[in-house]
């Protein structure tokens, strides 16, 4: 006869030693499963005498109970700790910085960020964007612009010229963006209300000058569009692009062949140990320049004065740039440096717009 007592020390030792969930499993099924040691004992009780299973019934019974129970204790020991093994393992510190993915790690330019943000500021005014080619016509440059031939202004621009074609006609590369409000106003009726970014070339080169540079323009035009509505503009652009709640503007009387009256531009500053703040202080800054367009202008692009008006403005967007987000040269803009780029550039995600902000 089976020595209960053994067997039930056997198992028992058997389930303390499984060292996982398969292990105990094991021993379940090759104690209490079909042909298990325990089910086969279950299975004799029937053959016995009425006087033997009052006998060996309970002391069988007990065993397999005693058996199911260790099996049951186990397997919950066993299931805790692997659950303590896996937290262990895939325990994460959610203080060490994120990893960034190859899609994260370009950065985009500054002046690609700036021209991001513009047009953010003035598309909320209602504005659109146009855009024109950087090799114009000497015409749309110039001449509709009512710089008359051979004016000094058509030097001061320091212009550069292409090769005549077999017309004789000599291309330019644009000296400003205004030749694409020319091409506006010659293509669409008023009202008119767009901004132009875009590259601009002139033969100088220095410090704060290179020879390839960017120009954002704004032209309005209505029958209805004054000083004052400029005004307003320009300011409401300024207080949004350098992010703060208030800012002094001073209109200096200045002289464009394309504007009159003409404008430029200073806004109110601070300049405290060698760094820029605006909104605040007692010094000036030159912007931009504006003006009203002026009759010739319009005529040149078959617009009635009688009817019509408005206002132009032109400004550097390297250089509010410059002043935004204090980068203290110029030149590094065009170098492609990648730590230059790593440094001052901006990452792709971070988009402005006036509803998450412009800066994030
Ligand atoms: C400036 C300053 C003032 C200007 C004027 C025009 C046009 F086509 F409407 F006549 N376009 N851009 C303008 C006026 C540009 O840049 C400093």
């Amino acid at each position: 006869m089976t020595d209960l007592n053994q067997l039930q020390s056997d198992l028992l030792k058997e389930i303390e030693a499984a060292g996982d969930e398969a292990a105990l499993e094991a021993v379940r099924v090759a104690a209490l499963g079909k042909k298990g040691s325990v089910s086969e004992l279950l299975k004799t009780l029937g053959a016995m005498t009425p006087d033997e299973r009052k006998e060996r019934g309970p002391l069988i019974n007990g065993l397999r109970d005693a058996v199911q129970a260790a099996l049951a204790q186990k397997k919950e020991t066993l299931a805790e700790a692997a659950l303590g093994a896996r937290l262990a393992a895939e325990r994460v510190d959610v203080t060490l910085p994120v990893q960034e993915g190859p899609e994260t790690r370009g950065r985009i330019h500054p002046i690609s960020q700036v021209i991001e943000e513009l047009t953010a500021i003035f598309a909320d005014m209602g504005f659109s964007v146009a855009e024109g080619p950087d090799i114009e016509t000497d015409y749309l440059n110039f001449t509709a612009l009512n710089f008359p031939e051979g004016h000094p202004a058509r030097e001061m621009h320091d212009t550069f010229f292409l090769a005549p074609d077999e017309k004789g006609e000599r291309k330019v590369l644009r000296t400003h963006t205004s030749p694409v409000q020319i091409r506006t106003m010659m293509a669409q009726k008023p009202p008119i209300r767009v901004i132009i970014p875009g590259r601009t070339y002139r033969h100088d080169s220095d410090q704060t000058h290179t020879p390839m540079f960017h120009q954002v323009e704004g032209l309005v035009i209505d029958k209805q569009a004054d000083i004052a509505h400029m005004k307003w503009i320009l300011e409401e652009f300024c207080k949004a692009f350098f992010e703060v709640e208030q800012v002094k503007m001073r209109f200096r009387p200045s002289f464009f062949p394309f504007t009159e009256p003409s404008a430029e531009v200073d806004i109110q500053c601070s300049r405290k140990g060698g760094e820029i703040r605006f909104g605040e202080g007692e010094d000036w800054l030159e912007i931009l320049g504006c003006g009203m367009v002026h009759p010739n202008v319009l005529k040149n692009c078959g617009l009635d004065p009688d009817e019509y008006q408005g206002f132009a403005w032109g400004m550097g967007i390297d250089r509010i740039a410059m002043l935004k987000y204090g980068m203290p040269d110029l030149r590094p803009f065009f170098e492609a440096d990648v730590r230059w780029l790593n440094h001052y550039g901006f990452r792709p995600l971070d988009i402005p717009s006036l509803v998450s902000g412009l800066t994030a």
